[in-house]
């Protein structure tokens, strides 16, 4: 008999940061996540969490999600079917911005059910095997000091890559920020920078010819995110690898970014990309280009899917789930360890989630 789906519930949280996220392009002092859970016939039951950067739209993407239970209710607890079922509804309004996030969210829990309901790890029903994935300490635009006493925590947790986010009034800044925590990081990790999307393209182009010589792991999102003629223009102007990514909507933006060369390296965003399901489409179309392909965000998923991305190469390391999470991702000498769990790696933890409740 196949598994339906019977039902769908979601929370809202705010979750506190060990860290406050500063960015070029904003900060971010909680984090807005939407919890997700997807009830099956058989009484199995899928998780997933939704990262929304801001609270202003947690309500209306609870409120689109909590819809949507009615859409889904009695059709096979299959992620194929569910996302077509879903997706033939937003053909017309345009499947993209908090439509693409709510669909992801219920890909992710429909998947989560489903190895559950296998008993097996997700990246075992992938059509892999669990194995620590590399993973990089990935902080803020957090100034000269706290940067260097964020590298010292990054050497103590043996990763051996940290990112950064950079973007300060002067390249001088820049460039004294960067300096301290290489300083700091000494030949035991490697550093990466992250501007946010904050610099115009010829001020980028400036920016980056300046970092150039420092043997950085990559720069990025130099320019607007959309802007795939101005970050192929970077990138072939500069030497350091250009990372882009985490912002594209759908596995359309990732093939129209590929198509015009506009970065070295790619890390889709699990949740804006479309959910697991489209992580997969994502990493083929990373690898048929040959782009390293790296995360961004929800970690304790992506350490069950960078094992089957053939061009996967590190793991964002960024906590902004685990205080609500009953087992929060295990790094061990800079590696992420996936749970022996069945399932996607996400519960809750129902007293954090109650303290939280947005
Ligand atoms: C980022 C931006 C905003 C919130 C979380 C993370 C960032 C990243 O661009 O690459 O982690
Ligand atoms: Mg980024």
């Amino acid at each position: 008999m196949t598994s339906t789906v019977r039902s769908l519930t979601s929370r809202a949280v705010s979750v506190p940061l060990a860290n406050p996220i500063r960015t070029a392009s904003g900060e971010v002092t909680h984090a807005p996540l939407l919890l997700i859970d997807l009830m099956t016939s058989d009484g199995v039951v899928g998780y997933a969490y939704l990262f929304t950067y801001t609270p202003l739209v947690l309500a209306p993407l609870k409120s689109l999600v909590d819809s949507l239970g009615a859409v889904i209710a009695g059709v096979p607890a299959a992620p194929a079917v569910v996302l077509r079922t879903l997706d033939q509804r937003f053909r017309l309004l345009g499947n993209t911005g908090l439509v693409t996030m709510a669909l992801a969210g219920i890909d992710m829990a429909v998947w989560d059910a489903l190895a559950r309901a296998a008993g097996l790890p997700l990246v075992r029903v992938l059509g892999g095997a669990p194995k620590p994935v590399p993973a990089y300490f990935s902080q803020g635009m957090d100034g000269l000091e706290r940067g260097v006493e964020l590298a010292h925590e990054c050497l103590e947790h043996g990763f051996q890559l940290m990112k950064i986010k950079i973007g300060y009034q002067t390249l001088a800044d820049d460039l004294a920020v960067i300096e301290a925590v290489q300083r700091t990081l000494g030949d035991r990790a490697g550093l990466a920078v992250d501007y946010n999307q904050s610099l115009t393209v010829p001020e980028a182009i400036r920016r980056c010819a300046a970092l150039d010589h420092l043997g950085l792991a990559w720069i990025e999102e130099p320019t607007r995110q959309e802007d795939n003629a101005g970050h192929a223009h970077i990138a072939e102007a500069t030497t350091t690898p250009i990372m882009i990514g985490e912002n594209w909507f759908g596995v359309h933006e990732m093939a129209r970014s590929i198509e015009a060369r506009a970065s070295d390296l790619v890390m889709p965003d699990l949740m804006k990309i479309g959910g697991v399901t489209a992580w997969q489409q994502a990493a083929a179309l990373a690898a048929g280009a040959r782009l390293p392909m790296g995360s961004h965000l929800f970690q304790e998923v992506t350490a069950h899917l960078m094992p089957v991305t053939p061009t996967a190469s590190w793991l964002e390391y960024l906590d902004v789930a685990g205080p609500i999470l009953e087992e929060p991702l295990k790094i061990e000498r800079g590696m992420a360890i996936l749970s022996a769990q069945p399932g996607s790696g996400v519960r809750w933890d129902e007293a954090a989630v109650t303290q939280f409740a947005a």
